[in-house]
């Protein structure tokens, strides 16, 4: 079965005056389903065709033979893990239990902020910044290019596209306004709280 495009989770202009309809438009119908093309074409006829996309990214990670397949495939993840982790309305700070464990794990939100903010301005190139669960704590961390979390063993809360394709129109060369305006603006820690939710019942089962 083919890897789709998914659609995206609120209007292409939803996110205005923090990111334009046209980078959200050009971003998803352009770049995101460019991945899901390649990767397409990429497993067609293999015997990864019929794989869901995390093992296709697994499988390939561990072979330098499928660097384009794990570029490509890791893509369409993170782009799809980027979409949900924003929404109209968003930013800010959360409440309940991802509140509790950032207060727990960064000494507060404002630490957590100046972080995250430092991994996706300092993120030389281009990349993703990441907050993450590693198993017990939560972590601020980036990545280059297509790299992603899940195949070093943490699982993606919250996630940054920091490449220039995501901001440019909207912000030219400042990076750190485009990420100040992640922050502030367009968060959705409603997701953020299922996932950690899940990754937490996850590692309650896996330790019982
Ligand atoms: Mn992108």
């Amino acid at each position: 079965m083919p890897i789709t495009l998914p659609d995206l989770p609120y209007a292409a202009g939803a996110l205005e005056p923090y990111m334009s309809m046209t980078t959200v438009q050009l971003h998803h119908d352009k770049h995101h389903k460019g991945y899901v093309d390649k990767t397409n074409g990429l497993i067609e006829g293999t015997a990864l065709e019929s794989e869901e996309l995390e093992e296709i990214i697994r499988k390939s990670a561990k072979n330098g033979d499928q660097a384009a397949l794990f570029n490509n495939a890791a893509q369409v993840w993170n782009h799809t893990f980027f979409w949900n982790s924003m929404t109209p309305g968003g930013g800010g700070m959360p409440e309940g239990q991802v509140a509790a464990a950032i207060e727990r794990d960064f000494g507060g939100f404002d630490r957590f902020r100046k972080s995250f903010a430092e991994a996706a301005t300092g993120r030389f190139g281009s990349g993703w910044a990441w907050l993450v669960f590693n198993g017990s704590r939560l972590e601020v961390t980036s990545t280059p290019n297509a790299e992603m979390p899940i195949v070093s063993g943490l699982r993606p809360l919250l996630t940054c596209d920091v490449w220039e394709h995501a901001y440019y129109l909207d912000y030219q060369n400042e990076r750190a306004k485009f990420v100040a305006a992640f922050l502030d603006n367009l968060v959705n820690w409603k997701f953020v709280a299922a996932q950690l939710a899940q990754a937490q019942g996850e590692t309650e089962l896996s330790t019982a």
